[in-house]
């Protein structure tokens, strides 16, 4: 099935210039680019966008963090999007990421790693509608 996922290269990813190493793998890796942007999200984006966690302990400090500087949103497509960009970005907590992952290659921490990832077709669909109208998707 043709998937949608949503990427972002996050704050510490765009603070240790990596955008252009993290956006190569992607793309090597065979995922169609639909739209791409950079920006810097508000509290309330972030505060919206990570909702699913509001209340447990890391969420404040992730909103802080995402929000403390440029971020760079991508949409991508492609067959299996969501599980082949998982597998591709590695676990959440770089210590437990699989060798040549992009969070076992770049990322500090589980708070501070490199690029967030769709969970599920159906958020990747969700997410990328957050950032991305409908015309914006080439
Ligand atoms: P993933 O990004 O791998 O799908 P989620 O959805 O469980 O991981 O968590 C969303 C984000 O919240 C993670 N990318 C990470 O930045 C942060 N996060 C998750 N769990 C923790 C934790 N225990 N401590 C600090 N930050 C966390």
């Amino acid at each position: 099935m043709v998937e949608r996922t949503l990427c972002i290269l996050k704050p510490d990813c765009v603070r240790k210039h990596l955008q252009g190493e993290v956006f190569a793998r992607i793309q090597k890796a065979g995922f169609k680019v639909l739209a791409v942007k950079q920006m810097r999200m508000t509290k309330e984006e972030a505060g919206a966008f990570y909702g699913v966690h509001k209340g447990r302990p890391f969420y404040d400090g992730l909103v802080e963090f995402m929000t403390s500087g440029a971020c760079v949103p991508i949409a991508l497509e492609k067959e299996n999007a969501v599980a082949d960009y998982r597998k591709l970005i590695g676990a959440t907590d770089p210590k437990d990421a699989e060798e040549g992952t992009i969070r076992k290659l770049f990322a500090d921490s589980k708070g501070e790693n490199i690029v967030h990832g769709s969970d599920s077709p159906e958020n990747g669909k969700i997410e990328v509608a957050f950032f991305f109208a409908e015309s914006e998707l080439i």
